[in-house]
C-alpha cells in the first residue's frame, strides 16, 4: 500500500496521534486571505464532510464520507437528514460525490457517488421531497474498487447535460490505460445511466463506450469550464517523480498514467495530455476545484479556476485561457482537511474541511471594486502611486461602500481600487473611516 496514496487515512491517523497527546494546535495551519476577503465558518460539526453542491433555490447539500447528506438552509443545518445511506468506508471508500440535476428546478433529481461494498462502486439517484431523499435508484452499478484506495468519485453534469464521473486506478496503476475497466479513467453517460451514442470510444463490435478520457492515477474531483472545458485534478503519486496535475482533457484523450507523470510523452497512440499545472513543492494532494463563473469576487478572478490541496490546506487561483499555468498562483491558507470546493448561494466559494467538520465561506468584502480606467474621477492617478489620493476616495465613497448607511453601519470599510494602465495592474488598499 501506497502511504502518501491511501492520503485521508494516513492523515486522520496524524490527527488522532496529536489528538491524543494534546498538540492539536498544530495539526492544521493558521488561516489567512487575501486583502478584502473574509472567510467566515457557513456550518459546523460535520463528520468528515466530504463533497457539497448549491441547488438553484440556494440550499447547500453537504455530504459526509460515512453516508450522511445534510441540508444547509440559510445558513442552519435543517434538522432533518436528506437521506443516510449504507456505504463501504474503508481508508478512501465512502459516499464521496454528489451532483445536482441541471433540470432539478422541475425533477428535484440529485445523484451520489458511494463505495457499496468492498469491491463495488455506484451511482444512486434521489428524489427531493421537500428536503427528504425519496426514489433511490440505482444509475450505474458495477464500478470498479479495491476497497482501499484512489476510488475518486468526482460527480458533475457537463455543460452538454451530461453525467460526468471519474475514477482512480483502485491501486493497480496498469488499469488506467485498460479500456475494459473504468478504473482511471473519467466516464460519461446519459443521466439516465446509458451511454451516450456520441462518447469517443467504442468496443469492437461497435457499442458505445462510457470512457471519456483515460490515464488517470486519481482525479478526485474535477469542474467544468461554461465553454465545456473539462478540468480534472489528477492527484499524484509519492517520491520524486510525483506531480499533482491539473489537465484540460478533450474527449477521447489519454493522462499518461502510468507511463507519464506530469509533463512527457510515452510511445503509446495518440499525444498525450500535457497538464496545464504541475507542482511538488505546493502540497500532496490536489483536490476539489470551482470555476468562478459569479461576479461576487473581484473581476480579475472571474471565469478562472480555484482549487485545494489536501495536504498543504491551500487554495489556488489561475485564470484559464492561453497563459493559464504561468497563472498559477497560492490564494489563501486554510486549516486541516480541504476536499471539495463549490460556489455558494451568495457567489462566493464554499469548501470543505474534513477534519474540522467545517463548511468554510469566502466571500469578498471590501465594498465594491472600481477599475482606475473605467472611472471618470482618476485623471492624473499613475501606477506609480503608492497611496490612493482622498479626494478619489472620498469622491468613490459611495460606489467603493455602497450608500451611507453601509458606511455607518461598518466599523471600517476598506477600498480596493485596481490601476491598469500602460499595461500594467496594481492594486491600492485603503481604510475608509
Ligand atoms: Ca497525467
Amino acid at each position: 500500500m501506497e502511504a502518501k496514496a491511501n492520503f485521508s487515512y494516513a492523515l486522520k491517523l496524524v490527527v488522532a496521534i496529536l489528538f491524543s497527546v494534546g498538540w492539536c494546535s498544530v495539526c492544521g495551519a493558521d488561516e489567512n486571505v487575501p486583502d478584502g476577503f473574509e472567510l467566515t465558518t457557513f456550518a459546523t460539526g460535520f463528520t468528515e464532510p466530504i463533497a457539497l453542491a448549491t441547488a438553484p433555490d440556494g440550499r447547500v447539500f453537504v455530504v459526509e464520507k460515512g453516508g450522511k447528506v445534510w441540508i444547509v438552509k440559510d445558513e442552519s443545518i435543517e434538522p432533518s437528514l436528506f437521506v443516510s445511506m449504507e456505504v463501504y468506508t474503508a481508508s478512501e471508500c465512502g459516499l464521496l460525490g454528489i451532483a445536482i440535476d441541471p433540470n432539478y428546478t422541475t425533477n428535484k433529481f440529485i445523484y451520489f457517488f458511494a463505495t457499496i461494498t468492498s469491491d463495488e462502486q455506484q451511482i444512486i439517484r434521489y428524489t427531493d421531497q421537500d428536503g427528504v431523499g425519496v426514489n433511490s435508484t440505482i444509475i450505474r452499478a458495477g464500478l470498479p474498487t479495491s476497497g482501499q484506495l484512489h476510488n475518486s468519485g468526482g460527480l458533475r453534469f457537463g455543460p452538454d447535460g451530461k453525467l460526468y464521473f471519474s475514477i482512480g486506478d483502485t491501486g493497480q496503476s496498469e488499469l488506467s490505460q485498460q479500456m475494459q475497466t473504468f478504473a482511471g479513467k473519467i466516464c460519461r453517460i446519459n443521466a439516465d445511466g446509458s451511454t451516450p451514442d456520441d462518447n469517443p470510444f467504442k468496443t469492437p463490435t461497435g457499442t458505445p463506450r462510457a470512457i471519456f478520457a483515460l490515464g488517470f492515477r486519481n482525479p478526485f474531483r474535477f469542474c467544468f469550464a461554461p465553454d465545456g472545458g473539462l478540468y480534472v485534478m489528477d492527484v499524484g503519486s509519492n517520491g520524486e517523480a510525483r506531480r499533482e496535475e491539473i489537465n484540460l482533457v478533450p474527449s477521447g484523450s489519454n493522462g499518461g498514467w502510468p507511463l507519464v507523470e506530469g509533463v512527457g510523452q510515452a510511445d503509446v497512440e495518440g499525444d498525450l495530455i500535457q497538464p496545464l499545472v504541475t507542482y511538488s513543492d505546493l502540497g500532496g494532494a490536489i483536490t476539489g476545484c470551482a470555476i468562478y463563473d459569479q461576479t461576487q469576487f473581484p473581476s480579475q478572478y472571474r471565469g478562472g479556476l480555484f482549487h485545494l490541496d489536501f495536504v498543504s490546506n491551500k487554495m489556488f487561483f489561475m485564470s484559464l485561457g492561453e497563459n493559464a499555468g504561468e497563472s498559477h498562483t497560492e490564494f489563501m491558507q486554510a486549516e486541516n482537511g480541504v476536499v471539495d470546493l463549490a460556489i455558494g448561494p451568495e457567489g462566493g466559494l464554499l469548501y470543505t474541511e474534513m477534519f474540522t467538520g467545517n463548511i468554510k465561506r469566502l466571500r469578498f468584502s471590501a465594498g465594491s471594486v472600481i477599475t482606475v480606467e473605467d472611472s471618470p474621477d482618476v485623471e492624473g492617478i499613475s501606477t506609480e502611486q503608492d497611496n490612493l489620493s482622498d479626494e478619489l476616495l472620498s469622491e468613490n465613497t459611495n460606489r467603493l461602500c455602497g450608500n451611507g448607511m453601509t458606511l455607518m453601519m461598518l466599523p471600517m470599510c476598506v477600498a480596493v481600487v485596481t490601476l491598469r494602465k500602460h499595461g500594467r495592474s496594481l492594486r491600492r488598499k485603503k481604510t475608509l473611516r
